[in-house]
């Protein structure tokens, strides 16, 4: 433990920071002794055999007998410490596969090059960042909607393939809360955590525990950039990069019921809900909708869009009020625009105080 009471790592691992770590840790490094002890002892015997068997004039080699007991002897002994390895290493495969029955489950999906977390009640959480609370088993049960994928936390020394067109799981019980704290790289952060992914639109980057896809998945977001980005990190090709954060289970409750917390960047401010109806439409958006007033391509402007008459394909029209967007984002298909019968939008998932930020946003344009 480190002065702010977190776990610290040891020579070749990371800090643990769930249940199953300490047995995985204690497994390698009596696997790591028991090597670094064989071969000492084997190039010590080599080294010493070749100096007193070396070619000396006028000695001729002699044929050795057959020695049963040494042959018993050095089938045996590897034997018993290849049947101890193997018990512990498959009651800690049968331990770390099996969740426990008072899992809460989490939904991860894999996409090119991003994660997806869905939670309880079909909670979508911000795209790359998972919360769990501390102390409590967590199952993942994990898809991908593209290529494989491998989800893995070091932290937790937890690591299974997401593969396409079939389910994979994977449990967790984080034993420790990640402390909050800013920063600006991965400097600024205890020992274990990063500077994780910046929040969609907001600049306030948080420490976080890794996660990593440990497949080689194609290439990474910002593809264009150098392969290191301005952490010094490694972008070019695994990493499609998620932060954990682990919480208590009051604030995972509270996410449960109200979504995602605002950005960290938008709180205290009197325009919170614009603020951060704006960041969501930087993040899921601004692809298609422009805010200018002018553009009106993919998809309509949203400036002047609130309170707006609006046709549709089908030949009738509604006034752009609060259920009207809701229902658009909810479900675009329901209402189709005139004139946007070629681009799909996609339907959203977002909490209700998401939905508010929206149309904070939207109005806020109009002013
Ligand atoms: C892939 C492009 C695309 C993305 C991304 C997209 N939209 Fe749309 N959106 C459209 C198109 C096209 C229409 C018009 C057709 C229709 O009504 O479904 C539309 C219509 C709408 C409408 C109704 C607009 C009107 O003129 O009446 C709302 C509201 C809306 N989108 C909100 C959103 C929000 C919020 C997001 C981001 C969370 C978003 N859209 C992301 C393409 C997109
Ligand atoms: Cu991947």
């Amino acid at each position: 433990m480190d002065e702010n009471n977190l776990p610290e790592g040891t020579l070749q691992l990371p800090p643990q920071w769930s249940t199953l770590a300490p047995e995985v840790d204690e497994m390698y490094y009596f696997i790591y002794w028991v090597s670094v002890a064989f071969t000492v002892v084997i190039f010590a015997a080599m080294i010493y055999f070749m100096w007193k068997y070396r070619r000396r004039p006028g000695l001729k080699a002699k044929p050795t007998g057959h020695s049963t007991a040494l042959e018993i002897g050095w089938t045996f002994a590897p034997l018993i410490l290849l049947v101890v390895l193997f018990h512990q290493g498959f009651t800690g495969y049968v331990r770390g596969a099996v969740a426990p029955e008072d899992s809460i489950e989490v939904r991860v999906r894999g996409m090119q090059w991003n994660w997806e977390f869905e939670h309880r009640g079909g909670v979508i959480d911000d795209l790359n960042y998972l919360r769990v609370p501390v102390n409590t088993p967590v199952r993942l049960i994990m898809s991908s909607s593209d290529v494989l994928h491998s989800f893995f936390v070091p932290a937790f020394r937890v690591k299974r393939d997401v593969v396409p067109g079939m389910y994979s799981t994977l449990w967790f019980e984080a034993t420790q809360e990640t402390p909050d704290i800013q920063c600006e790289s991965d400097a600024d952060c205890p020992e274990g955590l990063w500077c994780g992914n910046t929040p969609p639109g907001g600049e306030a980057r948080e420490c976080v525990l890794p996660i990593f896809c440990a497949e080689y998945c194609g290439a990474p977001r910002g593809i264009t950039a150098s392969a290191f980005d301005e952490g010094g990190r490694n972008t070019n090709h695994s990493t499609m990069m998620g932060d954990l954060k682990v919480i208590t289970q009051a604030e995972y409750d509270e996410f449960i019921e109200l979504g995602p917390p605002p950005p960290a960047s938008c709180q205290g401010r009197d325009d919170i809900n614009e603020c951060w109806g704006e960041q969501i439409h930087q993040s899921y958006c601004v692809a298609c909708h422009s805010v200018d007033g002018a553009t009106q391509a993919p998809a309509p402007n949203w400036k002047g869009l609130f309170g707006n008459q609006r046709q549709f394909v089908d030949g009738s029209s509604a006034t752009a009020d609060e259920n009207y967007i809701r229902q658009s984002i909810l479900q675009p298909q329901s209402q189709i625009v005139q004139g946007y019968n070629n681009v799909n939008m996609p339907p959203f998932r977002f909490s209700d105080r998401q939905l508010d930020a929206i149309i904070a946003y939207m109005r806020s344009l109009n002013e």
